[in-house]
């Protein structure tokens, strides 16, 4: 749930202002931070540690994660780059000088881990794997675990990812289960602008394209260009690119030609749409009469509730849907209750017991009172 100090009264009795001793704090963990990196550095181009990750321009949100947080009671499931966190959560700078070069007195593996992969089962720390994005799905699982181990506590757990993480499926699992659960997780994503050597306007942001194969490509490419406002962008081993406004992500579509393939047929596996957005009703019926200028059939405005939609065929029999951004799901909930109950759209009403009858009744620790949910 979300609570701010505008809101929670609790929140706004906590101090704003840090004093001299905690800023003081603050500034040895990140300084020390940056030496021990410094120092590493020179190890490892002496030979004498194998492999370095510098936390470099992290220091600051790593220390204020590991001073808000409490070590030992709190979990922790960092990434490689979480030096700062790990000191100010109370590992020590020769802590770390052992891990770097794997001795066997080094506290957090016994030299068996790679160096930067710290973890401390005093201080909660979990040790990490290196596969980018692992430590999130094991973080919401400690949220759960600790829920049913735990019930009274209060303790949150702490997850961290860089920003080229976040594109990983992981990710997306992790924040899901933590909603459904409404599980004390925190997802700290470090942005540094890089995942490794890719910067971030080349990493994953979204759906980038639809592939679309043809017998005739021709009448297909003349409604996306006189019908639904795309253009030629490029051209690549038979494919053409075609794209809306500026193009970028969601907003292209590539086409080839095959002659003599068997036409598309309906099953387990088969694409049954694509749905562009359209902003509002109003640029919903231009589209519309647009497609109908060039002699397009489309369906009537559909109205689904939560969005509104118009159906149609392009020439080649792929289905095309034109949906609405609005109004969206806080139509008939609010944020409080959303997810709660068993919502469905005004028509599917009149069956509601039958639906009903056929969920799994779900019983969630927070709620101890048996809901079914969809
Ligand atoms: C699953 C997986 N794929 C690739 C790698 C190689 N790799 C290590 S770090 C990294 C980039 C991660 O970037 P980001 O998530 O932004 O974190 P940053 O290192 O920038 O803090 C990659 C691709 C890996 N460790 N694991
Ligand atoms: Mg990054």
């Amino acid at each position: 749930m979300l609570t701010s100090a505008a809101t929670d009264p609790e929140l706004r009795e906590l101090p704003t202002r840090l004093e001299a001793p905690d800023l003081i704090r603050a500034f040895r963990i990140m300084y020390m931070s940056r030496r021990i990196d410094d120092r590493e550095i020179l190890l490892k181009r002496q030979n004498k540690i194998f492999f370095q990750v510098s936390g470099a321009g992290h220091e600051g949100i790593q220390t204020a994660a590991g001073m808000a947080l409490r070590a030992g009671h709190d979990w922790f499931f960092p990434y490689y780059r979480d030096r700062a966190l790990s000191l100010a959560l109370g590992m020590t700078a020769e802590d770390m000088l052992l891990q770097a070069v794997g001795a066997e007195s080094d506290p957090s593996s016994g030299g068996r881990q790679m160096p930067s992969h710290w973890s401390s089962a005093q201080l909660h720390i979990v040790s990490p794997s290196s596969a980018t994005g692992t430590q999130l799905l094991p973080a919401v699982g400690c949220a759960h675990a600790n829920r049913y181990l735990d019930p009274a506590s209060d303790a949150v757990t702490l997850t961290s990812v860089g920003e080229g993480a976040t594109s990983e499926g992981e990710f997306w699992e992790a924040i899901n289960a933590a909603c459904l659960e409404a599980l004390p997780v925190i997802f700290l994503v470090q942005d540094n602008g890089f995942a490794i050597s890719v910067p971030v306007e080349h990493q994953i942001r979204g759906l980038h394209t639809v592939r679309i194969s043809e017998r005739e490509r021709a009448r297909t490419e003349q409604l996306l260009t006189s019908g639904m406002g795309f253009t030629l962008f490029a051209e690549e081993n038979g494919w053409k690119r075609y794209a809306v406004g500026e193009g970028g992500s969601g907003r292209v579509l590539d086409v080839e030609e095959l002659p003599n393939v068997p036409r598309g047929a309906w099953g387990t596996g088969r694409v049954h749409h694509v749905a562009w957005r359209v902003a509002d009703d109003a640029a919903e019926l231009a589209a519309r009469k647009r497609l109908h200028e060039v002699g397009t059939r489309t369906t009537e405005v559909i109205d689904r509730f939560w969005f509104k939609s118009v159906y149609f065929n392009e020439p080649g029999g792929a289905l095309f849907e034109l949906a609405t951004d609005g109004p969206g799901f806080g139509i008939d909930e609010n944020m409080e209750t959303l997810g709660k109950e068993l919502i469905l759209p005004p028509w599917l009403e009149p069956q509601r017991a039958e639906i009903a009858r056929g969920l799994p009744t779900l019983v969630t620790p927070a709620e101890p009172t048996p809901a079914s949910a969809g």
